[in-house]
């Protein structure tokens, strides 16, 4: 493996050689042995996991090409920060560079800006002031497995969320860089992954232009003090705190200043939710509106326990998760241990950012032999609640329901 390099000096990096690419598929196809259980009634339930991705540890392999990797949930439980090796990955296309020479790499920034620039890495990490923040990158899909009925696409647990702290600059100061003109509406984003055929849409997200100069919005060539690994978007992330993932271009190379919404199919086609209550319908329902997505919505997890544990009855019973609040903080979280009727409070452990994870603890007691659940509902900033109602619809999308953890008291 190669040497990771201090951020003052980037170096050539070759990290998914011809040889590592080739191994991956061999590789997780060697690893079946080792096995994910999601204990989904009604199966398949389990997934393969490999160790073999470059720059990865453990992760669940949902697909091979291009590369789908689920964090394993154990690891929500180990502290707020996701490590680099176990942050998830995910791809539109499989044909993104397996090597980026940093001395050559450049930022286009152009369109409507009086001072079209090529920035390089360097004048990013040396010119530019340093802006760090903590968020929690969640892809819009999170969760499709457990959608009822299911639907297609990647069948994601609840593991394709990943919590960084990220150090970059902002975009607002590249944007001032180039001098946005008058006019300007819009910013469309784009990375070196190119679609494997000619006819195929390349994969771009744009912004609108307050939202990109807003001062949080930013471009990371760090993840948790380290370079970027390869395959989460080395040599550079654009950021969107509090926003969907779909819309954090990894190995970003450019910046286009536009004076209109993002015509792209994955903004007119895809990535939309029914303009409904939680974006949620009747499965055929029809005659609803479809909106972008767009800003995370509040969830929370249960990170100690597993569905089906068995607890001793009567007994103190630590239980401890994550939160996050979406596109602002986490105000509360709160347990119920009669479906919902009665609520008590978790205490929260400490705030490292706005749209990081929060940690969560309380004690409870299942005070009879038997089945009991469990219910953890996070509340954000702007009095933003986990709905009770499943979350349902055609994309699979967007799901933040209060989960329900099926336990037993022995
Ligand atoms: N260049 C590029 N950026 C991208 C994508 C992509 O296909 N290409 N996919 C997006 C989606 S849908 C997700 S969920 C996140 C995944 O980021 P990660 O692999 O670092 O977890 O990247 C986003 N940014
Ligand atoms: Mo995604």
């Amino acid at each position: 493996m190669p040497q990771h390099t201090t951020l003052s000096s980037p170096s050539r990096r070759g990290l998914l050689s011809a040889a590592a690419l080739g191994g991956m598929g061999l590789l997780a196809g060697r690893a079946r042995a080792d096995t994910f259980d999601f204990h989904v009634p009604g199966g398949p339930s389990t997934r393969p996991m490999a160790t073999t991705y470059p720059e990865k540890g453990r992760m669940i392999v949902q697909r091979t090409r291009p590369p789908w990797l689920e964090t394993p949930f154990d690891v929500f439980d180990t502290g707020v920060f996701t490590p680099n090796d176990q942050h998830f990955v995910s791809w539109h296309w499989a044909t993104f560079p397996t090597h980026v020479d940093t001395d050559s790499f450049a930022l286009r920034v152009h369109g409507l800006v009086e001072r079209p620039q090529a920035l390089s890495l360097r004048a990013l990490i040396h010119d530019l002031p340093r802006f760090e923040i903590a968020a929690v990158s969640q892809c819009a899909g999170n969760s499709r497995l457990y959608a009822e009925p299911r639907v297609a696409g990647a069948q994601w647990a609840n593991g394709s969320m990943s919590n960084a702290l990220y150090a970059g600059v902002r975009l607002k100061d590249v944007l001032d860089r180039a001098g946005v003109k008058g006019g300007a509406t819009h910013v469309q984003f784009g990375g070196l992954d190119e679609p494997l055929l000619p006819d195929a849409p390349k994969f771009v997200k744009a912004l609108d232009i307050d939202h990109a100069r807003d001062g949080e919005v930013m471009l990371a060539f760090a993840m948790n003090g380290q370079q970027l690994p390869m395959l989460n978007g080395f040599p550079l992330k654009l950021i969107v705190p509090g926003w969907s993932a779909v819309y954090w271009i990894k190995m970003l190379n450019d910046i286009e200043v536009t004076d209109h919404p993002d015509p792209s199919v994955w903004t007119t086609r895809s990535y939309r939710v029914p303009d409904t209550p939680n974006h949620t319908v009747e499965p055929g329902q029809k005659g609803f509106g479809m909106v972008p997505i767009t800003r995370n919505l509040p969830r929370s997890f249960v990170t100690n326990l597993k569905p089906g544990d068995s607890v001793p009855v009567g007994a103190p019973q630590p239980v401890r998760g994550i939160a996050f609040g979406g596109d602002r903080g986490v105000a509360a979280v709160d347990l119920s241990l009669d479906g919902g009727r009665t609520w008590q409070p978790t205490t929260l452990g400490k705030d490292e950012g706005t749209y990081g994870f929060r940690q969560w603890q309380a004690t409870i007691s299942l005070p009879a032999r038997g089945a009991h659940t469990v219910m953890a509902r996070c509340t954000n900033t702007d009095r933003v609640m986990q709905p009770m109602r499943r979350v349902w619809n055609p994309g699979g999308y967007m799901s933040n329901q209060v989960e329900i953890l099926d336990l037993v008291a022995a």
